[in-house]
């Protein structure tokens, strides 16, 4: 078929593809067409010999119509604040929960129990600093790396952790209703970056990077950068407390925590102390900081730690010599740090060296016993490509990584580039394939735990260019799909996204357990309205109430379609107001809605939660409030009439 014909169709080129493939027709022109995202001929011939089903081959990806995916991606919303999930190999968006960004749709960032979560437990300063700006919360956040829980090296399906590098703070999502249920802020930090849970035994800590050097106490100069530092977090992942805190040099970004539950890492860039970019990537060498998790609670144990800002702070400076830490050097600002899921290695990713430097974890003993120079921990260090950022990992001893300056993803074998630094004459490369365009984060299947299982590889490329329609200034990103489950990647799918995931999460589906409905004997989120309710005499599930309390007035009502339990309802204008609904509905699916007319408030109520909101009635007049959730055939009717009196 010729691209005159195929444009007859009015198909798109990717749509005819994947119709083609369904209904199992021959398109004998699909190779010719050049078809986007498809490059790559499927190898070993597909299983009829006919080109249709060659097409058929390469959409491994396909997820028809009813049928469900076999991973979720939780993809992280960079500079959105969010976390999207997604369902892998069809690369579908099926839900976006918010965490750092105030969210239309479901009313995070404004209603009381999600302001309750975001302020539950930021500093003093930031609290003031709120008030000082008449902001509820922080309204932004810059989440780059989203992960999992861990039980016993892989994923327990309980949490997944992120890092906001903009307002220096990290929060937790719990998988059974895929909402944010924990944040925390950290102190004496400038940039949260890099984050990683702890593998072994469970998680156990969260370790979170602080990028950016800044002066940590009063008595550090406020503007020699000598006496600058970054820190090096370790979050309690289960009450999401600061558990301690490793002052170091130079600006830590990228981590990873082994296997064994010993050590954890971080890549560093700015040994320099610059604060321009030609200062902060002169020097030939930086380094990777290691972490040895047991002295540091011993030294903690022991006393010897300053406390700043509330939280425990141990030195680990190069210049401490320190048991808590070692510098190991590695080429020009290395940037990902990946731990393979063997066990044995960590991956640091030169970004400018063309190199990746390989650890082997099991020197580190000897390393910190004094027995082996820092170099001597280095197994490999394989010449890739230019710009290589971040490597993922298939289970069956190869390596996937990065270049972003070459656009290309570039497959490795470990054990070959290990015998090439020793000196044999072999070559670790296996495959080099285009991406489009730039790389920067990239994540294989179940590649950071023990059971890798070499399915599918993400590369989240950061820019798009050609790849999709042209909306204008503002691209999307393009996550692209890869099948490395045989001999050779093949590029299978182009994924548009917007503003800007880094990194991505790949788990199997049976590992995550979200439930249908929210647990009314489970209140965490809307604690405060039954501590409230109680107060009132109110029983939330059959409330239909107006507690009138000075120039407090609470509205309780449920939400059961088509009606809310209290149709109309009256206060005074200044009246503080606060509305709490309860949807009641049992089956899933039914979420309902609140939003209120001229007041800027929207809230999602879903099944068996409690949701509320609290404001001031300053605008006189009648303000409906409807359902803004298709609920039912009279979804249109499920609403009511606020009337503040003037
Ligand atoms: Cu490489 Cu913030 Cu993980 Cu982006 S970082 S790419
Ligand atoms: Cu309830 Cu729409």
């Amino acid at each position: 078929m010729s691209d005159d014909k195929l444009n007859q169709t009015g198909l798109s080129r990717r749509s005819f593809l994947g119709t083609a493939a369904v209904s199992g027709a021959g398109i004998a022109g699909a190779g010719l067409l050049g078809l986007a995202g498809c490059s790559n001929k499927s190898e070993g011939g597909a299983a009829s010999g006919t080109a249709g089903s060659s097409a058929a081959a390469d959409h491994s990806d396909y997820v028809g119509p009813g049928e469900l995916d076999q991973y979720y991606a939780f993809n992280s919303g960079g500079q959105s604040g969010e976390v999207r999930v997604l369902g892998v190999p069809s690369m579908r968006e099926l839900m976006r929960i918010p965490v750092f960004n105030m969210d239309s749709a479901t009313g995070w960032g404004r209603s009381n129990e999600s302001l309750n979560i975001l302020n539950g437990n930021i500093t003093p300063e930031t609290r003031k600093f709120l008030q000082d700006n008449h902001m509820r919360c922080m309204p932004n956040g810059d989440l780059h790396h989203p992960h999992m829980s861990f039980t016993d090296q892989t994923y327990d399906g309980r949490y997944v952790y992120v890092q906001d590098k903009a307002n220096n703070r990290v929060a937790r999502i719990r998988c059974d209703v895929m909402k944010t249920d924990k944040v925390v802020e950290i102190p004496n930090v400038s940039g949260v970056h890099g984050l990683r849970p702890q593998r072994y035994p469970k998680t156990g800590y969260v370790f979170a990077n602080g990028e950016h050097i800044i002066p940590i106490t009063k008595t550090d100069s406020q503007t020699d950068p000598k006496d600058w530092w970054a820190i090096y977090t370790a979050v309690d992942g289960e009450t999401m407390e600061i558990a301690w805190q490793v002052q170091v040099d130079g600006n830590l970004d990228n981590g990873d925590a082994d296997y064994q539950g010993k050590y954890s890492f971080s890549t560093c860039y700015n040994s320099e102390r610059a604060l321009d970019v030609q200062g902060a990537s002169g020097n030939e060498q930086d380094w990777v900081v290691v972490f040895n998790i047991a002295a540091i609670e011993e030294g903690i144990k022991k006393g010897d730690f300053k406390e700043i800002n509330g939280v425990k702070v141990v030195d680990g400076r190069a210049a401490a010599q320190s048991n808590y830490t070692r510098y190991i050097p590695v080429p020009n600002s290395p940037h990902g740090c990946n731990a393979s899921p063997d066990g044995n290695y960590i991956m640091l990713n030169g970004k400018l060296s063309p190199t990746v430097t390989v650890l082997d974890v099991h020197k580190l003993d000897d390393l910190f016993a004094g027995k082996i120079q820092p170099r001597d921990v280095v197994v490999a260090e394989p010449q890739l490509g230019l710009g290589p950022l971040h490597t993922a990992f298939d289970g069956r001893g190869n390596a996937y990584t990065t270049l972003f300056i070459d656009s290309q993803m570039v497959k490795w074998n470990i054990d070959k580039a290990i015998q090439a630094y020793k000196g044999e004459k072999v070559d670790p490369i296996i495959q080099k394939l285009d991406v489009h365009y730039q790389p920067g984060h990239n994540h294989t299947t179940m590649g950071e735990t023990k059971e890798a299982d070499g399915k599918w590889l993400v590369s989240l490329n950061k820019f798009s260019k050609d790849r999709f329609l042209n909306v204008g200034p503002l691209k999307p990103e393009n996550d692209q799909l890869i099948d490395i489950s045989g001999d050779e990647m093949r590029l299978v799918h182009d994924g548009p996204s917007f503003a800007e995931p880094h990194d991505m999460l790949l788990v199997a589906a049976s590992k995550v357990h979200p439930k249908q409905t929210w647990d009314r004997n489970d209140p965490w989120m809307w604690q405060a309205a039954v501590d409230q309710a109680k107060k009132d005499g109110v029983i939330l599930e059959r409330a239909a109430n107006v507690i009138r309390d000075g120039k407090k007035v609470r509205v309780y009502m449920t939400a059961v379609a088509p009606v809310f339990s209290v149709p109309q309802f009256e206060v005074n204008q200044g009246d503080e107001v606060t509305v709490y609904v309860t949807n009641m509905e049992t089956i899933e699916d039914l979420t309902h809605g609140f939003t209120l007319d001229n007041y800027g408030i929207a809230l999602e109520v879903g099944p068996q939660a409690t949701a509320s909101v609290t404001f001031t009635a300053s605008r006189p007049g009648v303000h409906w409030f409807y359902c803004q959730w298709f609920c039912h055939a009279l979804h249109m009717e499920m609403g009511g009439q606020m009337i503040v009196k003037a």
